[in-house]
C-alpha cells in the first residue's frame, strides 16, 4: 500500500508516553475482557501466549504526520479474543484502557478486521518503551488507537471518548481517509 496521504516516512517509531511509563506486575497482569459480551475473560500473560499467534509486517502511522515502514508485530488477533468472549450483537464499540490510564476507542468492526493484541514487536518481546506487556496495533487506523500497556478492552453498545478523543480526534481514525479530527 503506498503512503496515505499527509504522511512521510521516518526510519523508526517515536516513543510517545503521554500518561508515562507505568510500572508492571507480571503476577497480577491479567487482559480483562468485559461488558457486552456472552463469556468475560480475564487472561494472564501465559494465557495470551497459549491463544493462536499471527504475525504481520504493516506500515505504522501516527497521526502527526510520520509513518514507519514495515514494522513487525506478533500476537494475538482480536477477531481470536472475540471468538472466546462472544460479544453481543448490539456491541458496536470497543472501549480501551491501559494501565498508565490511557484510553481509546475503536468501531467493532475495525477492530476485528485488523486488530491484533501485540506481544512482540521487530521479532523480540516488546520493550517496556513500545508497551509490555501487551498493546493494540491496527493496519488502517492511526497509532493512537494501538494503546500501549493494555489491560482492558470492554465491548460497548455506547460511544465513550479516549484521552485522544476527547481532545477533538476522530471516533474512528482510518488512515487512508484521513480521519484525523472529529471537525
Ligand atoms: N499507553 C499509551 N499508548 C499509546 C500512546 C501513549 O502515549 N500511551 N501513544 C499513542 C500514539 S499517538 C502513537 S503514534 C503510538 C506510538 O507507539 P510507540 O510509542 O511504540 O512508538 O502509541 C500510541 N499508544
Ligand atoms: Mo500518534
Amino acid at each position: 500500500m503506498s503512503l496515505p496521504p499527509g504522511q512521510r516516512y521516518i526510519p523508526s517509531m517515536i516513543i510517545y508516553r503521554i500518561l508515562g511509563q507505568p510500572t508492571i506486575n507480571m503476577d497480577s497482569y491479567r487482559l480483562i475482557i468485559d461488558g457486552e459480551v456472552e463469556r468475560p475473560l480475564q487472561l494472564s500473560y501465559s494465557d495470551l501466549l497459549s491463544l493462536k499467534q499471527v504475525k504481520v509486517k504493516w506500515d505504522f502511522h501516527c497521526v502527526t504526520g510520520w509513518s514507519v515502514r514495515d514494522v513487525e508485530w506478533e500476537g494475538v488477533e482480536l477477531k481470536t479474543i472475540a471468538e472466546l468472549a462472544k460479544p453481543r450483537s448490539n456491541a458496536t464499540w470497543l472501549l480501551v484502557e491501559s494501565l498508565d490510564k490511557y484510553t481509546t476507542v475503536v468501531l467493532i468492526e475495525d477492530a476485528l478486521k485488523s486488530g491484533i493484541l501485540a506481544l512482540r514487536m521487530n521479532g523480540r518481546e516488546l520493550l517496556p518503551e513500545h508497551g509490555f506487556p501487551a498493546r493494540l496495533v491496527f493496519k488502517d487506523l492511526y497509532g493512537w488507537k494501538g494503546a500501549k500497556y493494555v489491560y482492558k478492552l470492554t465491548f460497548s453498545t455506547e460511544y465513550v471518548d479516549g484521552y485522544w478523543e476527547k481532545l477533538g480526534y476522530h471516533e474512528r481514525g482510518r488512515v487512508h481517509l484521513e480521519e484525523r479530527f472529529k471537525y
